[in-house]
């Protein structure tokens, strides 16, 4: 079993999709391990995000993950974390295919509805953030 960080973002929180979001996570086979409430203050957004400091997108970014509260969740499954990625889509909610949460819940490549570890070893590091 593998342990995943998913974040429902401020756009799915704030639109009432949230618990849409947990219940399609569920009856993927999900098991929810951790689940909190609330609002990323500047600098730990900014802490999350390092990775993309220098990208033209990193501000805009931060100012939407401190725009309204999130929902930082820990999923247990077998391949947690490559089967989030697939049931999240592609980061584009855009480009998203059918049936996938960012196509469902998101609106375009920044409101793009949840985050998802890309990695095991950034899972582990990422559900070490928030629990
Ligand atoms: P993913 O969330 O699919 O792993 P990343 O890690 O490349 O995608 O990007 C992290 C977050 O940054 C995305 N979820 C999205 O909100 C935002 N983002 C990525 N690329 C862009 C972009 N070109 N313009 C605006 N925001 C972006």
């Amino acid at each position: 079993m593998e342990t995943t960080l998913a974040i429902l973002k401020p756009d799915s929180v704030g639109a009432g999709n949230a618990g849409k979001i947990l219940a399609h996570l569920e009856e993927e086979g999900f098991t929810l391990r951790g689940l909190k409430v609330l609002r990323l203050g500047e600098a730990q957004a900014r802490e999350f995000y390092a990775v993309h400091k220098e990208r033209p997108f990193y501000d805009s970014l931060v100012a939407f993950m401190t725009s309204g509260p999130v929902i930082p969740v820990a999923l247990e499954r077998e391949n947690a974390v490559s089967f989030l990625r697939e049931v999240m889509g592609a980061t584009d909610s855009e480009q998203a295919e059918p049936g996938t949460l960012r196509n469902l819940y998101g609106t375009n490549i920044e409101q793009n509805a949840i985050h998802g570890s890309d990695s095991l070893e950034n899972a582990a590091t990422e559900l070490r953030f928030f629990f």
